[in-house]
């Protein structure tokens, strides 16, 4: 008689520990929007206080982009959206992007 042998699962099962990809939240620099205005934005979006969001106004008016948060996917497109929304209904080009991160 044959011997009663264990297969192991020849699938290996690796735990799933992935994590969603993150979105990067990136404000442009434009030569219109005033900066408080820019401050107020950020604030108000992004939850910043004031001299979180002066520093990041600051580096996107000096460097012209700025790294503001990460966010899962849909979080960074609304964020960005509200705040670029924000800047449209006062008329100012105000422009908030998004990209992955690595
Ligand atoms: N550059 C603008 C000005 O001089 C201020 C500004 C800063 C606008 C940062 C956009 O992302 C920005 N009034």
């Amino acid at each position: 008689m044959a011997e009663k042998t264990l297969d192991k699962p020849r699938t290996k099962t690796r735990p799933k520990t992935e994590r969603p990809k993150l979105w990067k939240v990136i404000l442009l620099n434009d030569d219109y929007t005033p900066r408080e205005f820019v401050v107020q934005v950020l604030k108000a979006v992004f939850r910043m206080n004031e001299s979180q969001s002066y520093r990041v106004m600051m580096t996107a008016h000096q460097r012209g982009a700025c790294v503001i948060a990460v966010y899962t996917r849909d979080v960074a497109d609304t964020k960005a959206k509200e705040a670029t929304e924000l800047g449209k209904s006062q008329g100012y080009p105000l422009y908030f992007t998004t990209e992955p991160e690595e």
